[in-house]
């Protein structure tokens, strides 16, 4: 790519050692990898140093906007801690060693393993920063193909994977997910998102405060739905408490008013959605006023809820996290949808629409308007059964998959940015499992708590020193558009792109070796996928491609053969990555359009509306309402109990999940990881303010405990606590300095890897029940 962007990083050092300021900035266009917003940055860089970062104002998308977290990727660049070069570990020791060395040890230890015990004895976790970064993304899939394992985990299942299934079940495919156009819409209602913390997730819409304030200017409504008074609560109209893991219960109240008060409306939808009958049916149980205590939400507000959506002209319903962290989190999920087909907002503008993006996107490809669906459960996980889904098996398997003896045992395991020891729940088990592997190989950036479990940890690159193009979030944005970044920084130490690491396991997992050329390896994998494609004309488009092997030629690639592609000439004018490239901030491609039928793969060509998996355990969701408050299931607390505790998480600007607390302009201020408390109930539980108390699973004795202090919040709802996940940066053998100086707590240490959601094998991480007792320790700063 355009080399002469990418600002000479020897001269670095140099500036660094007179820190001479010099008058020859330039300024260079970067997306920010750090969140799902994906703002333009515009890098300033003197003598191979970054001077300053801003928002881009030409970025078609962003406009300028950034946040305190867009900043750091200078600190992030510049961190002493982050790793430059490979590291074995031996005698207990990382050392650094050569990129040769490193490769050489894996293929040593890495194909007897597979040869001895089969491909499965591998695991692979999967973190997030993988969906931010091309060379990640793209070639990941490479690597496990080439691994040949079912055991493929990753921060899917700890996240959006309900989404996706419900996603999948009624569309047809697991990436086509509706998203507010919050531009046109007029009634947004929010459950279990926090926008103004985590700047949008499953949509990606920079400057949330700013589009939800206009939406607001025109006359529009936003209404949250959360158990805490979030600050996206508070820029909104209205806000309703809600006890934790209910929504399911609470949205299939609302679709059971649609019906009750005959507000259904399928508008332009009418003729492409199957199961609206079935859907009446199996809604019957839950009258509001049969769901109200259950939920903590008074009937007359479920029913107000239903015919605001109802009579919003342009209205649509979102939730995120913490509808889908839960136990009915695919129903949670799927009766979002619902509500917006029933209402006649969906594929609407100013409803939930499906984006159209220029590359990579499964639902513009192949032939319009049907498809194979979705299937799971194609196989399963070997100790505890779980059924395989989009590929994965839940990220909380692993542990007991490595504990646990037998043909098929994990042996081996590569993590690709994850840090599932402080991201999991039960992660003290998986601590511990982890220092039991025979093998693991990690492709991080941090000597963190997973890694200091790795035999050889292979050093990502600095985001500055990648070219960037967001393959998953266009299918996700408010509006369609098309950004490239070229590298800002050269880079250095000698350090290999991510998709070369990733190409060179992949073969040495199918025996090619450690000296394989991963230029060869993409060239070949090209090639195969081009006759597939396009038959006799490979050769063609091939040479079309150019020469230059790595993710931008795959890029090019999608570009062209995409919707908005030049079709490789047969649509001149169409997109190509030249062209992308050489937009100053991009291409923008217009407002979302409706795209129904033609975005649909599901068998039928309809919406389907009442996938059987959905109406199955809506039957369990009824069920719940009545056993909850007489069961033990921990994400029903008894909160009558003393000291017992409803447990959910939260998101702050200056944070992000757990490897950004190293970063010193992020982790300066006051200290985040606290628990928030209501005044009233810490009142009767005898804590002060700022006191260190014990939170503890429900029922557990060991090993399920961790020490917080506590924070008076009247924003909290009675009953229920919040903690952030991602703290927890005390254990021994890591490389995080700053981190290390305000370690925090393990949310995941206490959280139990045995809930899911049985459908979709996610994670519960909000809702569970703790004890906290108040500990005789003085108040901490
Ligand atoms: N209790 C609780 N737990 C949660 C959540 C919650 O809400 N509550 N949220 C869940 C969610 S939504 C998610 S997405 C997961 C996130 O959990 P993970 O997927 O484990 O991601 P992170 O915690 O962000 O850790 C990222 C890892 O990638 C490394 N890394 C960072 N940048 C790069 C890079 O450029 N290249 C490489 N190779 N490595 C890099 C970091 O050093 C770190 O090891 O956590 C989940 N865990
Ligand atoms: N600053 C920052 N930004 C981030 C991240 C970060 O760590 N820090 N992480 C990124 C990642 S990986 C993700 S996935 C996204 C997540 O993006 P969001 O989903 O917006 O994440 P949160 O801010 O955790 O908001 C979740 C909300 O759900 C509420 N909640 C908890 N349980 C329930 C429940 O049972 N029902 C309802 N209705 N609400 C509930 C919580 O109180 C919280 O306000 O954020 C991304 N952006
Ligand atoms: S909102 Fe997200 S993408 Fe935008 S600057 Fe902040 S961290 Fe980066
Ligand atoms: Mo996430």
């Amino acid at each position: 790519m355009p080399q002469a962007h990418i600002a000479d990083a020897t001269s670095a050092n140099t500036a660094a050692n007179t820190a001479a300021h010099t008058t020859d900035a330039t300024h260079h266009y970067r997306i920010c990898p750090l969140c799902e917003a994906c703002c333009g940055l515009d890098v300033e860089v003197s003598s191979g140093r970054i001077v300053r970062i801003k928002g881009a104002e030409q970025d078609v998308f962003s406009q300028g906007y950034i946040c305190p977290k867009g900043y750091a990727l200078k600190d992030l660049h510049e961190d002493p801690d982050r790793l430059r070069q490979p590291m074995v570990k031996r005698n207990g020791q990382h050392v650094p060693v050569s990129w040769e060395e490193a490769f050489e040890e894996i293929e040593r230890r890495l194909p007897p393993l597979l040869d001895e015990h089969g491909r499965d004895s591998v695991a692979i976790s999967l973190g997030n920063p993988n969906v931010h970064k091309m060379g990640l993304l793209l070639y990941t899939p490479r690597l496990i193909k080439a691994l040949g394992t079912k055991n493929v985990v990753s921060a899917s299942t700890l996240d959006q994977m309900p989404k996706q299934l419900s996603s999948g079940l009624m569309f047809g495919h697991w990436l086509s997910i509706p998203v507010p156009d919050i531009e046109r819409c007029d009634f947004l209602l929010m459950l279990g998102a926090n926008p103004m913390a985590s700047n949008g997730s499953l949509w990606t819409v920079p400057d949330f405060r700013g589009k939800a304030k206009a939406l607001r200017a025109r006359g529009g409504r936003l209404v949250v739905i959360d158990p805490r008074r979030t600050e996206t609560a508070e820029v909104a109209d209205a806000h309703h408490f809600i006890r934790p893991g209910t929504d399911a219960q609470l949205l299939a109240a609302m679709v059971h008013t649609l019906f009750d008060e005959q507000l259904v409306k399928l508008g332009a939808l009418t003729d492409w959605v199957n199961g609206v009958e079935e859907v009446r049916a199996a809604v019957a149980p839950f009258s509001p006023e049969a769901v109200a205590k259950h939920c903590a939400v008074p009937a007359a507000d479920i029913r107000q809820l239903a015919r605001d959506l109802a009579a919003a002209e342009r209205g649509c319903v979102y939730g995120r996290i913490g509808t889908c962290t839960q136990r009915f989190g695919t129903l949670a999920s799927w009766l979002i949808d619902v509500l917006n087909v029933l209402t006649g907002h969906l594929d609407q503008p100013g409803g939930a629409m499906f984006p159209r993006p220029a590359a990579f996107a499964a639902n513009t490809l192949g032939a319009a308007g049907k498809g194979r669906g979705v299937v799971m459960g194609r196989h399963a996980s070997r100790v505890s059964g779980a059924p395989e889904v989009y590929g994965e098996l839940p990220a909380t398997v692993l542990a007991e998959e490595i504990e646990t003896a037998g043909p098929g045992q994990v042996r081996a395991l590569i993590t690709v940015a994850s840090n599932p020891v402080l991201s999991a729940p039960g992660s003290t088990r998986l601590d511990a499992a982890l220092g039991q592997l025979d093998f693991m190989v990690s492709v991080d950036i941090y000597l963190n708590e997973t890694t200091r479990h790795a035999d050889v940890i292979l050093p990502g690159s600095s985001p500055l020193e990648d070219g960037h193009y967001d393959v998953a979030f266009p299918a996700l944005s408010h509006r369609n558009h098309a950004r490239y970044s070229p590298p800002v920084l050269a880079r250095t130490h000698g350090q290999m792109p991510e998709w070369q690491i990733l190409l060179k396991l992949g073969a040495i997992a199918r025996g090619l070796g450690a000296a394989a050329d991963p230029l060869a390896l993409d060239g070949e994998h090209l090639k195969a996928d081009l006759d597939k494609l396009a038959g006799a004309h490979a050769p063609a488009l091939l040479a079309a491609l150019g020469t230059q092997a790595g993710p931008e030629r795959w890029l090019d690639l999608a570009l062209r053969s995409g919707p908005y592609g030049d079709a490789f000439g047969r649509q001149p004018g169409g997109l190509t990555l030249a062209k992308v490239a050489a937009a100053p901030g991009g291409v923008d491609l217009g407002a979302l359009q409706p795209r129904v039928p033609e975005v649909l793969r599901t068998p039928s060509g309809r919406i389907e509306l009442a996938p059987a998996p959905c109406l199955a355990d809506l039957v369990l969701a009824a069920e719940a309402i009545n056993t909850a408050a007489r069961t033990a299931d921990h994400t029903a607390p008894d909160i009558a109990k003393p000291g017992r505790f409803s447990l959910i998480g939260r998101r702050e600007v200056r944070s992000n999940n757990s490897w950004m607390h190293n970063l010193p302009t992020l982790a300066k201020g006051p200290f985040r990881c606290t628990l928030l408390m209501h005044p009233s109930d810490a009142e009767k539980l005898g804590a002060a303010d700022g006191q260190v108390v014990r939170i503890r699973l429900a029922g557990h004795a060991e090993r399920r405990d961790i020490e917080v202090p506590v924070a008076f919040s009247e924003a909290m709802m009675p009953g229920v606590v919040s903690l952030p996940h991602g703290w927890g940066h005390n254990l021994p053998g890591t490389q995080m300095q700053v981190a290390a100086e305000r370690p925090g707590a393990n949310l995941n240490a206490v959280l139990d890897e045995a809930l899911r959601d049985p459908l979709s094998g996610n994670a519960v991480l909000s809702g569970v029940a703790v004890d906290i007792t108040v500990l005789g320790t003085a108040a901490v700063a």
